[in-house]
């Protein structure tokens, strides 16, 4: 048995410049480490986030105190248990906090310390990370969903929808996924440029050019995919996440502009709008307790379209639970600092796909050099991954861990299935 001789924690920072926390388990005269991720347009029913909110130093946003609680108590606490025992490692976790959101220690402690542990445990049994989950073999690769204009809560330009993604389901392989979109990429690049806008990019890489209105946005990706040699809606799709929690108000939705409109509006809008440009997935079309809106809206597609719970579930069982009664939608995001460790996400994913949910695993727009969630996508068997376009370290990353273990599984690997 290898056991844990302990945990150091660090404050370190994040994709948005915010401070974050490092953990490093040790065991073996081995360690490592790993950094939770942060989100901008969080969820209510989200796991809780600790930051110093009295320390100006850092304007309230320091994990310093958090990083407290893992040099001492947590250290402490799992000193001499099993590296292997993930399940065990968590409930301990757990217990310590005690509360239902982690409050009082807090996710991003938690989660830090639960990833590290699985990674440490994968490099003592000499495997890569992404053999040490669920699947044991027949691995295959996920689709990426790349968030090519970034609107909402990542960006200035007063985009009401928060993503725009391209899905390249053509790919035969996973390197050929991301040269695809590179093409495309490049191609909305130059038709942004030529449009006289900025092509400097928001939170999650993609370009936050200055229009504020969906459709042109949707025109632009049309476009660029046609520019590209490839044909929108067979080749590529185009899928994305609404974040509809900003834009709701008494009942009321500002998504398709900036006019409040009924639900039954704003659904018939959608209608429209995945007829014209051949969408294929929408996240969160609607706000995290309108669960009428979200099973009028499943009702009124074919199983094709892709309806994805992200503030909606938030990772938890018990509100994935809620929307599979209420066929409140067919796939779920899965972040892990949603729920705060490795194992109950992992219990989140193995039941999702028991009910015939498609799993999609996310970064978070404030994310680092970490690339724990490609593996987690690889050994979960996840349908797709999200995390960004092909910009900004922390998001290429996670598609570089993936053209590694590409070339890891050699003539054995595959890619997913998306329908
Ligand atoms: C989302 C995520 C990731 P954030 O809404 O899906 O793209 O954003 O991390 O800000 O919640
Ligand atoms: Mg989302």
């Amino acid at each position: 048995m290898s056991k844990i001789t302990k945990v150091v924690a660090r404050q370190v920072f994040d994709s948005r410049g915010n401070p974050t926390i490092e953990a490093e388990v040790y065991s073996n005269n081995l360690s490592a480490s790993s950094i939770c991720p942060s989100g901008a347009s969080t969820g209510t029913y989200e796991a809780f986030e600790k930051r110093d909110k009295s320390n100006k130093k850092y304007l309230g946003k320091s994990v310093l105190k958090p990083v407290k609680i893992i040099n001492n108590l947590i250290s402490k606490k799992l000193k001499n248990q099993n590296i292997h025992d993930q399940e065990r490692i968590d409930h301990i976790l757990i217990k310590l906090d005690g509360t239902k959101q982690k409050k009082k220690i807090g996710a991003n402690a938690i989660l830090s310390v639960s990833m590290a542990a699985k990674k440490l445990s994968s490099k003592i049994k000499k495997i890569p990370l992404y053999k040490n989950f669920i699947v044991k073999k027949n691995f295959k690769l996920p689709y990426p969903m790349m968030n090519i204009i970034n609107g909402g809560a990542h960006a200035n330009n007063g985009l009401r929808i928060q993503e725009f993604m391209i899905r390249p389901d053509k790919a035969r392989s996973f390197s050929e996924a991301v040269r695809m979109c590179f093409i495309i990429i490049n191609n909305l690049r130059s038709l942004i440029k030529k449009k006289g806008h900025s092509t400097s990019v928001g939170d999650e890489g993609g370009f936050a050019p200055m229009i504020n209105d969906n459709e042109s946005a949707l025109k632009l990706i049309v476009k660029a995919i046609k520019k590209s040699g490839f044909t929108n809606g067979q080749d590529v799709s185009i899928c994305l996440d609404v974040a509809a929690n900003e834009l709701i108000k008494n009942k009321n939705y500002s998504i398709h502009s900036k006019n409040y409109i009924t639900v039954d509006q704003s659904i018939k809008k959608y209608l429209l709008l995945i007829k014209k440009y051949k969408i294929k997935s929408i996240e969160d079309p609607f706000s995290e307790n309108d669960w009428p809106a979200w099973s009028k809206f499943v009702s009124k597609l074919s199983n094709k379209t892709q309806i994805v719970g992200d503030d909606l579930f938030v990772t938890n069982l018990e509100r994935l639970k809620v929307g599979f009664l209420n066929v409140s939608a067919n796939s779920i995001l899965i972040k892990l600092n949603q729920i705060g460790t490795v194992t109950e996400t992992l219990e989140v994913i193995k039941f999702a796909q028991l009910i015939g949910f498609k799993t999609i695993i996310s970064h978070r727009s404030g994310d680092s050099e970490d690339a724990f969630i490609a593996d987690l996508a690889v050994g979960t068997d996840s349908n797709q991954i999200k995390t960004g376009s092909l910009a900004r370290s922390e998001r290429v990353s996670k598609y570089n861990q993936l053209i590694r273990i590409e070339e890891d599984l050699g003539n054995r690997s595959k890619m997913n299935k998306i329908n």
